[in-house]
């Protein structure tokens, strides 16, 4: 089925949340993974088709985002901070469910839409950067003592490096869409870092990395900013909170906003990772997680970064390799491009690797 085919029962999905009412709807924000739509009736939500072939239980999936926001709240009502606004606030269908599934079989969701925020696609103010970072800290830290065991693990390996890595083999193997012979220098990259792919498992097998709640998708545009403060009001997509490594969490925000250009730019001259944009998220990122982070995670935080983006990278070239089917893409060969990307940024990021760890012993 197309994603169109898959959203074309919206009209049924909005009749479950609100009857007779007239609403406007349109697609919205840059995600690659569910369909967002703006909806328009009385105010405003967003509704989402949660994407079925990724996350195989939305139902589980939805237990777990009601149980995160409801303690992000608790948190932020304990603090005295904008507890309506804190977290994803969850929309029932008419008849009380917090999901719907249409007559097609597909899954969606509503929340509130969040007011008086707005989504950034790239780091505009290197400010709002150091508030992010704060704020993805924080997170973590609100989830400190979140019951883990409660958590229904949504994607699998979500982040094990050396998993995405064998999956990456058996696509070259395959080569399912004929597209092998025209990525030979992205295969040759990749391949040569299946040592480097292993590092942070190693450490975590080693008792040295431990096993936190994380949000697991830290893009600058998984935050929603005041539209008048410029100050972070709550982390959404909440669909792959699980637990995870912190460097991880910190390395993928550093992966899409500290890179000089956005993520499927394809003059990679443009591409290199902004050292100050580093430093100032390490900063906002160690101070957020309010000196939880143990030495061995401080000392990885460098790794971390070069790591999700040589994640992504594999992701995306494996996704190419495959035939487009995991991330949604706006142009023919839009997953190369994006794969070329972060592999420049890897190459700079290991170039610049002495840089960040001394940015990094400066901050611990
Ligand atoms: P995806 O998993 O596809 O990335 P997201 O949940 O991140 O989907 O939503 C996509 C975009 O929709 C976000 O980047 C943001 O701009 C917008 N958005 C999502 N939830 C809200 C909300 N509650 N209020 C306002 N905007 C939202
Ligand atoms: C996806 O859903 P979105 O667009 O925030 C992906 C991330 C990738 C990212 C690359 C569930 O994030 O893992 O890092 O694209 N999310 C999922 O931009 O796979
Ligand atoms: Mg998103």
């Amino acid at each position: 089925m197309t994603r169109e085919e898959a959203c074309s029962k919206i009209g049924e999905v909005l009749s479950a949340y609100f009857g007779d009412m007239h609403s406007e709807y349109s697609p919205y924000g840059n995600g690659h993974i569910n369909d967002t739509f703006l909806v328009v009736n009385t105010r405003r939500y967003i509704l989402q088709r949660m994407n079925d072939s990724i996350f195989l239980r939305p139902d589980k999936m939805m237990e777990n985002i009601i149980g995160v926001t409801e303690h992000i709240r608790s948190k932020a009502r304990a603090r005295g901070g904008d507890v309506e606004r804190a977290s994803l606030v969850v929309v029932p269908t008419q008849s009380g469910e917090m999901f719907f599934r249409d007559s097609i079989g597909s899954w969606w969701r509503l929340y509130e839409f969040t007011e008086r925020t707005v989504t950034k696609e790239s780091v505009e103010d290197a400010n709002d950067f150091y508030t992010c970072a704060e704020a993805f800290g924080s997170f973590q830290q609100d989830l400190a003592d979140y019951p883990a065991e409660k958590l229904y693990e949504t994607i699998k390996n979500f982040h094990n490096t050396p998993w995405r890595f064998s999956n990456l083999k058996k696509a070259i193997e395959e080569n399912r869409a004929g597209r092998l012979s025209e990525v030979s220098d992205e295969v040759e990259f990749a391949l040569a870092r299946e040592n480097f792919a292993a590092t942070l498992e190693k450490a975590h097998a080693e008792g040295k990395l431990p096993l936190r709640v994380t949000h697991n998708d830290t893009k600058l545009n998984n935050i929603l900013f005041d539209e008048v403060t410029a100050l972070p009001v709550c982390v959404i997509d909440l669909d792959t909170v699980m637990p995870g490594y912190s460097v991880n969490d910190f390395g993928d925000s550093i992966r899409f906003g500290a890179n000089t250009a956005v993520e499927d730019e394809t003059d990679l001259s443009k591409v290199s990772l902004d050292l100050n944009l580093f430093e100032l998220y390490a900063k906002g990122f160690i101070k957020g997680c309010g000196g939880r982070l143990t030495e061995a995670e401080l000392d990885l935080l460098p790794i971390g970064a070069i790591m999700m983006t040589f994640e992504c990278g594999i992701r995306f070239l494996t996704d190419y390799l495959e035939g487009d089917t995991y991330f949604r893409t706006h142009r023919p060969k839009h997953n190369l491009d994006r794969c070329r990307n972060q592999f420049a940024l890897v190459a700079d990021m290991e170039n610049k690797l002495p840089q960040m760890n001394e940015i990094i012993k400066k901050l611990k």
